[in-house]
């Protein structure tokens, strides 16, 4: 079954209509009912009644993920917290997370939307899929656990951290699909080879994303696992896994533009991209009654084409993401600010501010490497102390981040001054 395929492949003039009418609604609501954006539009002389369709979306203000931290927890929330059913959250910038909530129709929208990628990657109701995504307050698992629900699938919500029950389970249930991050994948597959079971699993087909990839890795992953992986995006302030997916054809990512308003700009200037520039993506959330987002800065950097797609499907698409405009990591899937472990650091008072953060990929897992200085006396001192500040250290930065971190501490002076911008990251993972 395909999925809404009508919405998927409508004229560019329907889908233009159907976004301007959506937009129109969404416009008066928000205003009326999300105190910070009716502030906003009236800093801008902006009544509900100026926003006429989509030509007029150039009018609405940015929303960046400090406006969702200036208004932690719930102060973007655009009806009664009756009416929420599930919140998620993901890293702010420091320490404070975003958070996002959704109606019983705003998680109807997203198993939609998931239903929907996974339609496109050949899975239907014969199907059984491994989510290997994180469940919990990530969106990974439980996004891709009800689309694949939706669709009929059997679900096998494996969560992540214990490989080896992972391939015993893909062996005896002969599962069909797998989603996770790539890197893990990558993982799984070399762990597969390594035990000799690489010829008896049965997967056909591989949902990757929540984290940057290459064409190279997934030529690869199809190659070592035999099977057709496909890439899937998302971010949690938006709705999760689902806003955009690539087709057979690998050609970009299509964005489910029913309720995703995509725009690119130049991160710079603000000023909208041509068709085809690399700029950041920018979404206004065009059904969501929970949470709806104007024009919400992703940071994601690709570019767009509204031309139509060999799959014969009119909605854009989004190339490949080229890297963020600002200073987040994803490790393992989990976004990781450097403000983040500074402001844990500076919050525990018992290390210099001098941090460094070094980034690997060991057999296609990554490691987290936090060096930090700190005085001198705990180098002179028993052993035992400096062992037991690393402890510490290593479980305020597991708390703060949500991501095991190896700690190694340095002696003051070890980390490299900078003149200008101090270099807080060395990343050492290379996309293949
Ligand atoms: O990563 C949602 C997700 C889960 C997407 C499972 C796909 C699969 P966040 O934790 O809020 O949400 O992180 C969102 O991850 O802004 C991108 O920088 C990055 N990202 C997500 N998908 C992709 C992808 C989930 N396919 C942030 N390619 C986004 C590159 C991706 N980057």
């Amino acid at each position: 079954m395909i999925w809404n395929e009508t919405k998927e492949c409508m004229s560019r003039d329907e889908i233009h209509n159907l976004q301007s009418a959506r937009l129109k609604k969404l416009v008066k609501r928000v205003y009326h009912n999300v105190e910070f954006y009716r502030k906003k539009m009236q800093e801008l002389n902006l009544e509900p009644g100026d926003i006429n369709g989509i030509e007029d979306l150039h009018k609405l203000p940015f929303t960046t993920k400090t406006d969702l931290r200036d208004n932690y927890p719930f102060g973007l929330f655009a009806v009664p917290e009756s009416q929420i059913v599930r919140l998620h959250a993901s890293s702010g910038t420091t320490g404070k997370a975003t958070v996002v909530g959704y109606t019983r129709k705003d998680i109807d929208i997203w198993q939609e939307c998931v239903a929907r990628v996974l339609a496109m990657a050949g899975i239907g109701s014969m199907d059984k899929i491994q989510v290997a995504y994180g469940y919990g307050l990530f969106t990974g698992g439980l996004g891709l656990h009800y689309g694949a629900e939706n669709l009929g699938a059997t679900v096998i919500p494996m969560s992540t951290g214990n490989t080896q029950k992972l391939i015993t389970m893909m062996e005896d249930f002969q599962a069909t699909a797998i989603a996770c991050t790539p890197s893990y994948l990558l993982h799984i597959a070399e762990t597969l080879e390594e035990s000799g079971k690489i010829n008896k699993i049965n997967l056909k087909a591989a949902i990757c994303g929540a984290e940057p990839w290459t064409e190279n890795m997934r030529k690869e992953i199809e190659t070592k696992l035999n099977l057709k992986a496909f890439d899937i995006y998302g971010l949690s302030e938006i709705i999760g896994p689902g806003v955009a997916a690539d087709c057979e054809y690998h050609n970009g990512l299509h964005v489910y533009e029913d309720h995703f308003l995509p725009e690119i700009i130049d991160p710079n200037t603000l000023q909208p991209c041509k068709e085809g520039e690399v700029g950041e993506l920018v979404i206004t959330t065009l059904t969501k009654e929970a949470m709806p987002l104007f024009r919400y800065r992703t940071k994601d950097l690709t570019s767009i084409s509204y031309e139509k797609c060999q799959c014969g499907r009119t909605i854009a698409r989004i190339s490949r993401f080229k890297g963020r405009s600002d200073d987040m990591l994803i490790i393992r899937g989990v976004n990781v600010f450097p403000s983040q472990v500074e402001a844990a650091l500076l919050e525990m008072g018992e290390t210099r501010p001098h941090y460094l953060l070094i980034v690997d990929r060991i057999n296609n897992l990554d490691i987290l490497e936090v060096q930090v200085e700190v005085e001198e006396h705990f180098f002179s001192d028993e052993i035992k102390e400096l062992e037991k500040l690393t402890k510490k250290i290593s479980r305020v930065l597991q708390d703060a981040l949500g991501l095991s971190v190896k700690v190694t501490l340095v002696e003051p002076k070890t980390i490299q001054r900078s003149q200008g911008k101090a270099t807080r990251v060395i990343d050492r993972r290379k996309l293949i």
